[in-house]
């Protein structure tokens, strides 16, 4: 994208949240950095497109996926899994994009870079139930998110359940669940048709970046 510098790296400015270990960067990136990763996105679902994955029960998600990076997270029959190829194509995902390993280490510190970054498509209507991310060998490395486009209604609350609590995800907001948070349950409840204008014809997408292995 001419005049887009993808490398420049993320402005991060932490907002305090009331969960411990739930932390959230709100419009890490700028427009020009959003549209140059909705771009790299475009790039790589050329590769892998999405596809609907359905649950270890046969139900269809109503959230459309693929993955970047060596490792991706897939759901059907056999369960829900890390494998390093795409269910549909059989080809390798394609390489996460190199502004996503920038945010990794800006925002989390980590060490050792994400293997795996799950995308998520929302298109009208979709959702995600409240789930738990604990497929990762060693969950005390953070789970680090994306958004871009509409905004959605992000739910959390504590991994033995209990109250839960809502906040707005917007397009360039970052979040992760780190430490006592890492095995908070969440969802999205609902997507806010037109709440932007970053993608056209509307809908959400989420980047998660998780280390898959240890
Ligand atoms: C979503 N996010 O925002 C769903 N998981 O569409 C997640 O499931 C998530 O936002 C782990 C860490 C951060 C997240
Ligand atoms: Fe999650």
């Amino acid at each position: 994208m001419p005049g887009v510098d993808v490398s420049e790296r993320p402005c991060l400015r932490e907002t305090p949240t009331a969960i411990d270990g739930f932390r959230l960067w709100k419009s890490a990136l700028s427009p020009d950095q959003q549209r140059a990763l909705l771009a790299e996105v475009e790039a790589g679902i050329a590769a892998a497109p999405f596809y609907r994955p359905t649950t270890p029960g046969g139900r269809p998600f109503s959230v459309r996926m693929t993955n970047f990076g060596p490792l991706g997270w897939v759901s059907d029959r056999a369960g829900y899994r890390y494998q390093p190829h795409h269910p549909g194509t059989g080809e390798p995902w394609p390489a996460i994009p190199p502004v996503l390993l920038q945010l990794w280490d800006a925002a989390t510190g980590w060490l050792e870079p994400p293997d795996a970054c799950l995308v998520n498509l929302y298109e009208a209507g979709a959702r995600m139930g409240l789930h738990q991310d604990r497929d990762e060998a060693d969950l005390r490395a953070p789970a680090l998110s994306v958004s871009l486009g509409d905004a959605a209604v992000f739910r959390i609350g504590p991994a033995e359940g209990g109250r839960t609590t809502s906040l707005r995800l917007e397009s360039g907001d970052v979040c992760a669940l780190t430490s006592a948070a890492r095995l908070a349950r969440h969802g999205i409840d609902r997507v806010l048709a037109g709440s932007s204008s970053l993608m056209a014809g509307g809908g959400r997408l989420n980047l998660t970046l998780r280390r898959a292995r240890c």
